[in-house]
């Protein structure tokens, strides 16, 4: 079917008639060069792609015959690009300019970049303005990545199942790889670069040692294969302890030689099968799994290990910040501050520490982690959840932009008022060349590949943010509702308006106010505040909520357990006091009576009763405003632009699913609360069933 979502933002299907004419005009002749895979790839995806949006096939030329045309090229492939030579190396590896101009008397459009992947993604940019109904009038595009690593980790284990994933098995075909490379491969590769991730850690980062054995090594090199004309690298998780269960060692001790030769000849072989790999993901250390603590070293100890075995191969370490100790701390998000800022400076040249955008777990809101800016002179990489383990999972729209956007715009006040994440993250802060962005990836099997239409919003939101922090989620979110729905403005606006919402309104209904982890155990999907006495105690909600008859909230000031004290002085000042930290984490860092006035005037438990209710009524909203976007609606019906049924009914239905679950939140959650606060409902609410 074409409208099961398999196309993702690439539907390419016909453009207005108007519209088409016009720009079938102007895009009839193309020159574009096909002496490499890149640039067979690049030529292929114009191809199709003006074939769906125009109605016919462009011609193919060596040099444009007519009035207008497009050429695309980098100075070696193009005696009209050769002189824009000087311009283009200032864009760097992988951006591209897209110009329009007069050239012998021709109206031409130039995308060129320097090498072939700029000029890949400038085709994907141009497609995507054909695809919005942007104007190609004066056209002058300059564009280049600000992440140097823009990077997909798939939570993907070697039997097929996706730790967290919700979106069917595996991508991998790891039984017939390498002799079956699935056509999907690609279409997952033309998908990463239209975005331009560069990047896919192929394993989870919970590793199995065999992911390093030859038999898989030969099968991510056919991956790696079909990735590489995309400018896509293969990355793989390393478990620390491989060296014992591959190599027959008794040890995996970071300083000991007979080790150290085994990762060397470990990594050497890995690049005698994928000459251009990445280099290696590790989590250790970290809810149980082997790491260099261990052996009594250090995270940097560990990480140098790997790394050094890299380096002459150009590859590099992504080592997780994320460590979750067996013995509970006081406070568990203080802990990788503890344990890296100390590190700062010890880490290689090659090391990029890898940190989860807070400092607790993918929640629907947390503040950033503090580690982004306290480690200047360490480069450090943001890691985004795209697949939503807190948030609902695939069935609840939560467009994730919003959330991106508020940690990367957050202050870090590292260098003063104005040092963002984002500048740590795109490493002008602190002069860090090796940069990168993280996303769990939230992609599988699924014939939508993310579970869900809106899911594939995530994941495209997340490309557009590594390649450039700064740019807004709500631009992102009409780029993508124009490109997987229609450019319809009456279709558009409705869509960014619901996506644009949907964040809070989870946060909303599930965690208000600065709460955080009140999920079910394990699992994590719907509700579960009164989860308590399990294996650990941070395993429980009752642990970060800390309700009691008084009040609510975790007191993370210098009366509890200080964790505020981990961000810089001006920030540690605003969160730190109840009249200054921001409503919205509110509770993550104080322990409030319920009596405390708020913003609205009203008492504190009059406000967590009201958020929770806004948040079933914002599901409402959407569900409302979904249903005025229904083709069969008389008058949309005849929209040429409109939705297609099959995704609409599909939508629908997810709505449906979200809405029922939010007032499930919302019942469960005042009704628990109410248990300890003994406090009546206020008016107007009525009681949970
Ligand atoms: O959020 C937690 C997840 C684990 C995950 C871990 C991590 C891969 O519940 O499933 O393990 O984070 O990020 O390492």
């Amino acid at each position: 079917r074409a409208e099961d979502g398999y196309a993702l933002w690439m539907r390419y299907v016909p453009l207005p008639s108007a519209l088409a004419a016009e720009r079938s005009e102007q895009l009839q002749e193309i020159v574009a060069p096909d002496g490499t895979p890149t640039q067979r790839a690049a030529r292929e995806e114009l191809v199709r792609g003006l074939t769906g949006l125009l109605g016919h096939a462009p011609t193919l030329r060596t040099t444009i015959a007519g009035d207008s045309g497009l050429i695309l090229g980098t100075p070696q492939t193009s005696s009209l690009i050769a002189p824009l030579q000087d311009e283009l190396a200032e864009l760097g590896n992988g951006g591209y300019l897209i110009r329009r101009m007069r050239r012998d008397g021709r109206d031409v459009i130039l995308v060129a970049a320097r090498q072939d992947i700029g000029v890949l993604y400038g085709a994907f940019h141009l497609l995507r303005m054909l695809q919005t109904g942007a104007p190609l009038d004066r056209l002058d595009v300059r564009e280049s990545p600000r992440v140097a690593l823009r990077v997909l980790d798939h939570w993907d284990n070697l039997d097929g199942y996706v730790e967290r994933g919700y979106a069917g098995r595996s991508l991998w075909d790891w039984q017939s790889l390498p002799e079956w490379r699935d056509p999907r491969y690609t279409d997952y590769a033309r998908a990463n670069a239209s975005i331009g991730i560069n990047g896919a850690v192929l394993n989870n980062v919970n590793a199995s040692a065999w992911s390093l054995a030859p038999d898989y090594l030969v099968k991510a090199a056919a991956l790696a294969d079909v990735l590489r004309p995309y400018g896509i690298r293969v990355y793989l998780s390393a478990r620390f302890s491989a060296p014992i269960e591959l190599g027959g060692l008794t040890t995996a001790d970071p300083l000991d030689p007979g080790v150290q030769r085994w990762w060397q000849r470990k990594v050497d072989e890995i690049y005698s099968y994928i000459p251009d790999f990445g280099g290696f993901l590790v989590k250790a250390n970290s809810e149980g799994q082997p790491g260099p603590q261990d052996y009594g070293r250090s995270h940097a100890e560990g990480a140098n290990l790997l790394a050094d075995a890299l380096a002459p191969h150009g590859g590099v370490v992504m080592w997780r910040a994320f460590v979750y100790a067996h013995d509970v701390p006081a406070d568990r998000t203080t802990q990788a501050y503890t344990e890296f800022k100390g590190l700062d400076g010890a880490f290689r040249r090659n090391v990029i520490v890898q940190a989860k955008n807070g400092p607790l777990d993918f929640q629907p809101r947390e503040p950033f982690h503090p580690l982004f800016g306290a480690m200047p002179r360490t480069p450090l990489m943001m890691e985004f959840q795209i697949t939503k383990e807190y948030l609902g999972f695939a069935t609840h729209l939560v467009y994730l932009g919003p959330l991106y956007e508020e940690v990367l715009q957050s202050d870090t006040h590292a260098r003063g008022p104005g040092s963002t994440v984002a500048q740590v993250i795109d490493g002008t802060l602190e002069g860090h060349a090796l940069t990168g962005m993280a996303g769990v990836a939230n992609i599988g099997n699924d014939r939508t590949w993310t579970g869900s239409h809106f899911d594939q919003a995530n994941w495209y939101a997340f490309g557009r943010l590594a390649w450039n922090p700064h740019q807004s989620a709500r631009d992102i979110a009409a780029d993508w509702a124009a490109m997987t729905f229609s450019p319809d403005p009456a279709v558009v606006q409705p869509i960014v308006d619901m996506m644009m919402g949907s964040r809070e309104a989870a946060v909303n209904y599930m965690t208000p106010l600065g709460l955080h982890h009140l999920m079910a155990r394990g699992h994590h999907y719907g509700p579960g505040p009164w989860v308590d006495g399990g294996p650990r105690a941070d395993w429980t909600s009752v642990y970060y909520h800390r309700a009691d008859g008084s009040g609510i909230g975790f007191d993370r000031t210098a009366s509890g357990s200080n964790a505020v004290a981990q961000y810089a002085p001006a920030v540690a000042a605003r969160y730190g006091d109840i009249n200054q930290v921001p409503e919205a984490l509110l509770l993550w860092f104080h322990h409030v009576p319920w009596d405390h006035r708020m913003a609205s005037g009203r008492p504190l438990w009059d406000e967590l009763i009201a958020r929770y209710a806004q948040g079933v009524r914002q599901v409402q909203a959407m569900q409302k405003t979904w249903a005025t976007l229904n083709p069969v609606e008389p008058g949309l019906a005849r929209l040429p632009l409109a939705i297609d049924p099959e995704r609409h009914a599909q939508i629908a239905a997810y709505l449906n699913i979200q809405r029922r679950e939010a007032q499930w939140w919302r019942d469960a959650s005042v009704s628990y609360f109410q248990s300890i606060s003994s406090r009546p409902l206020p008016a107007g609410e009525s009681a949970p069933p």
